[in-house]
């Protein structure tokens, strides 16, 4: 599913980050907790060149605990500060000043040896919807910026000020001109930061039901008391699968169209909805899409590093056919029915051990890690 969402008033905020850049001292990139990578803007980095930077991890109370721990651990790795935060209940955010202190300690000694009593401007930016005025209300301790449960609610900058020290910049939210890959447009489209009217939900219930299909079977099972779920055949795509998954709920609840057919649309635009599947938070997943969304990381896992020799390992699926051969190939990465050697390391993947090629309706498919360096696996289970 192709997803893309870049309107005109993304382009105006791009222009308008530029031109402010050079107003504000740091950078607060939010991004959210359940899908921390999906959420940075691959331009920001462009946008906000040499500015310090906090990343705050926000929707923490929707997000897997350990796996935010451990998504924390990696941004600190790569020389962020990091914050984690629920801006809806506050939880967290108390830490913002303190954290801003700490990342711009220098320049504020600097100005007090000086004495110099200047304010700190910081800019808040991330995607659609994540947050971003709902925390600097929380930090403001009052409702200054317009807030609502859905994306493209801010619509031009807003300096924020707190108290006689530090003032903040409000800006509507951004995405980019094209997702690398669709899983990245999938996640943003989960989680709300694009818009409703441009999605097919049909199909995007579909990809959803196929992830919930893979990963939480059995609550998928339990949520719509299905006997037992349509098994996935060889091959079959993801919307193929989703939709016979659309089917079976839909049957079940009674959503039928003339002749008896299943209104699978109807169906769809339920699963951001339904009670049933809200109450998933038992298995760390919430499928209600704007209010409870989703619990879990839909990114995969938090990252992961070799045990043999300490470098981050790559998330992905590893293959083989009747025991014969190990191939690795990263999320996104497809080849055809029949592999090669070189078409498996075409799409970025990892010839491990085997054959020259492999078919694919014999194969066995798992995910895990592999450390590119030293070769070492670890499986998922
Ligand atoms: N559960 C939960 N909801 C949150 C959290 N932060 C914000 N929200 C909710 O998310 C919705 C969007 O929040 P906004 O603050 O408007 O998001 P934004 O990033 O400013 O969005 P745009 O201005 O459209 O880019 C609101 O309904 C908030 O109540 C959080 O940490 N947890
Ligand atoms: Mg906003």
């Amino acid at each position: 599913m192709n997803i893309q969402w870049y309107p005109g008033h993304m382009t105006k905020t791009r222009r308008m980050i530029a031109e402010q850049i050079k107003h504000v001292d740091a950078v607060c990139e939010i991004v959210d907790a359940r899908i921390p990578v999906s959420s940075r803007n691959p331009d920001v980095d462009e946008l906000t060149a040499g500015k310090p930077r906090l990343v705050v991890l926000n929707r923490v109370d929707q997000a897997d605990p350990d796996a935010t721990k451990r998504w924390a651990a990696w941004f600190r790795a790569k020389g962020y500060a990091v914050m984690e935060s629920d801006a809806k209940s506050g939880a967290g955010t108390k830490q913002f000043a303190a954290a801003v202190k700490t990342l711009l300690a220098d320049k504020l000694r600097a100005y007090a040896e000086k004495g110099q009593n200047r304010v700190v401007r910081v800019m808040i930016l991330g995607v659609p919807n994540v947050g971003k005025s709902t925390f600097i209300n929380r930090i403001a301790g009052r409702k200054t910026a317009k807030t609502e449960d859905r994306p493209g609610v801010t619509r031009a900058k807003q300096w924020v000020p707190i108290d006689r020290g530090l003032e903040l910049l409000d800006t509507p939210g951004i995405l980019w001109p094209k997702f690398e890959d669709q899983s990245v447009g999938l996640n943003l489209a989960y989680t709300g930061a694009v818009k409703d009217e441009i999605l097919d939900m049909e199909t995007l219930g579909c990809h959803l039901m196929a992830y919930l299909g893979t990963n939480y079977p059995e609550a998928l099972r339990t949520g719509y008391k299905l006997p037992s779920l349509p098994e996935r055949q060889d091959g079959e795509e993801d919307v193929a699968w989703g939709y016979r998954l659309l089917e079976a709920a839909g049957k079940k609840r009674g959503f039928l169209i003339s002749g008896g057919e299943v209104d699978t649309e109807r169906m769809a635009k339920s699963c951001w909805t339904s009670t049933e599947l809200a109450s998933w938070d038992a298995s760390h997943w919430k499928c209600r899409r704007r209010r409870n969304s989703l619990q879990r990381q839909n990114e995969g896992s938090a990252p992961m590093n070799c045990p043999s020799c300490g470098k981050e390992m790559e998330r992905g699926s590893l293959y083989t056919e009747l025991g014969r051969g190990l191939f690795f190939l990263p999320p996104g990465g497809k080849v055809g029915f029949w592999d090669t050697k070189r078409s498996v390391e075409q799409h970025g993947g990892i010839v491990l051990d085997g054959p020259h090629h492999i078919r694919g309706s014999d194969r066995a498919t798992v995910h895990g890690y592999v450390c590119r360096a030293c070769k070492k696996i670890l499986l998922e289970y």
